[in-house]
């Protein structure tokens, strides 16, 4: 798959940031509390299945933070987009 970059996906979409060193975009959710969280992460669980496309997360509580890149390119690829818009859409 064809690497578009972090700096060009960024600019695509609202609240994802470059991740430093990495060709990688990061955004980090806040949601009402863990049960609202854990249902966004069980959304987006199964449309990375689907996807075989999948996040490298961490929860607290409320918080999600999220990493998109795609291992197998070595950096973002539409994959990426694709499943950050999905994120941005449901949460
Ligand atoms: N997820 C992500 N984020 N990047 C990948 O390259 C990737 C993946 N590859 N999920 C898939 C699964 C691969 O590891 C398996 C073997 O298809």
């Amino acid at each position: 798959m064809e690497k578009l970059g972090a700096d060009k996906v960024v600019a695509k979409l609202s609240g994802w940031s470059v991740v430093d060193g990495r060709d990688a975009i990061r955004k980090v959710y806040e949601f009402a509390d863990f049960n609202a969280a854990w249902g966004f992460m069980s959304r987006v669980a199964v449309k990375a299945e689907q996807m075989d496309h999948h996040p490298e997360w961490f929860n607290v509580w409320n918080k999600v933070d999220v990493t998109l890149a795609t291992h197998d390119a070595g950096g973002v690829t539409e994959l990426d987009l694709t499943l950050a818009s999905f994120m941005d859409e449901i949460a």
